[in-house]
């Protein structure tokens, strides 16, 4: 039987995969860039703007967790995100008046690399529709030891579950989630995740000796409109731009309810809340 077009499979199970997105040499240069990008950073000196490093190191340690935004301040991040290859692959799936969002890339250094809690993209930052997506290129092989991307398949269409308790956004799923039917996603590096802004997702830590650094780039439809949530708002906005069409004089609203985000404060990651949430909970 033939498998689906991606635009099919993005629709109907919240994710798509393309392996070889990225080929070796690609892959080889963003790794020499993040290098680069990482000499000389410590616990104690780096630039806390550009870098987050793993927690329970000591001073001198120099294992980083998350670079922020390489797309803005990087040339070959941000060919990578203008791109015209992306940008059809995006334009398939959001329509052809694009935003470019944001931008990280997660680390998950060998043996420490910190977990990703079940959350969903779209509970962090509401929009008055929900076509949103971030697409993950793995840079190293992934599997199940090196805390590849898990997903649970078919829900995106399903709303926002509760990412609270007490009244504040705790940045993962606050109630319990179902993980009968999610799926971990194995690829080689090159592969390229599309997944759908209100999927669940997570990672496990990375228990083996192999890096698995992965470079996530978030775009939405030009007509998706921030909602206000206070100043973690514009915060999240301060990196969109526009990478296809035309600017919407028009907001569209969806259907679909979007629970408001109340935040603390502004947290330094989703790392960082979803370790507070845990510590409050032991
Ligand atoms: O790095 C990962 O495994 C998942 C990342 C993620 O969900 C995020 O940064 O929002």
């Amino acid at each position: 039987m033939p498998s689906l077009p991606l635009v099919n499979l993005f629709q109907r199970d919240g994710f798509c995969v393309v392996e070889g997105f990225l080929d070796r040499n690609e892959v080889a240069d963003f790794l020499k860039s993040i290098e680069r990008i990482c000499t000389g950073a410590t616990v104690e000196h780096h630039d806390a703007t550009r870098l987050e490093m793993e927690p329970d190191q000591c001073r001198e340690g120099n294992r980083v967790r998350r670079i922020y935004e390489p797309c803005t301040h990087y040339p070959a991040f941000r060919a990578l995100s203008d791109s015209k290859k992306l940008l059809d692959s995006l334009a398939q799936l959001l329509g052809e008046n694009l935003l470019f969002h944001y931008s990280k890339i997660n680390m998950k250094p060998p043996e420490v690399g910190s977990v990703v809690e079940w959350h969903q993209d779209l509970a962090y930052y509401p929009l008055t529709n929900t076509d949103s997506l971030a697409v993950l290129f793995y840079l190293d092989d992934a599997d199940r030891t090196n805390g590849c991307l898990q997903v649970i398949p078919g829900v995106h269409k399903n709303g926002i579950v509760n990412h609270s308790r007490d009244g504040f956004f705790r940045g993962q799923i606050t109630e319990p989630v179902d993980t009968s039917k999610a799926i971990a996603i194995e690829g080689v590096a090159g592969s390229a995740i599309f997944l759908h802004g209100m999927t669940p997702h997570a990672s496990a830590p990375n228990t083996s000796s192999h890096a698995r650094r992965t470079l996530i780039l978030g775009y939405r439809a030009a007509d998706a409109y921030p909602i206000y949530a206070g100043e973690t708002t514009l915060h999240a906005e301060r990196h969109v731009r526009l990478v296809r069409g035309e600017r919407s004089p028009l907001a569209r609203f969806g259907t679909q309810a979007m629970p408001i985000p109340r935040f603390r404060d502004v947290p330094k990651s989703l790392y960082e809340l979803q370790r507070r949430f845990r510590e409050e909970q032991s």
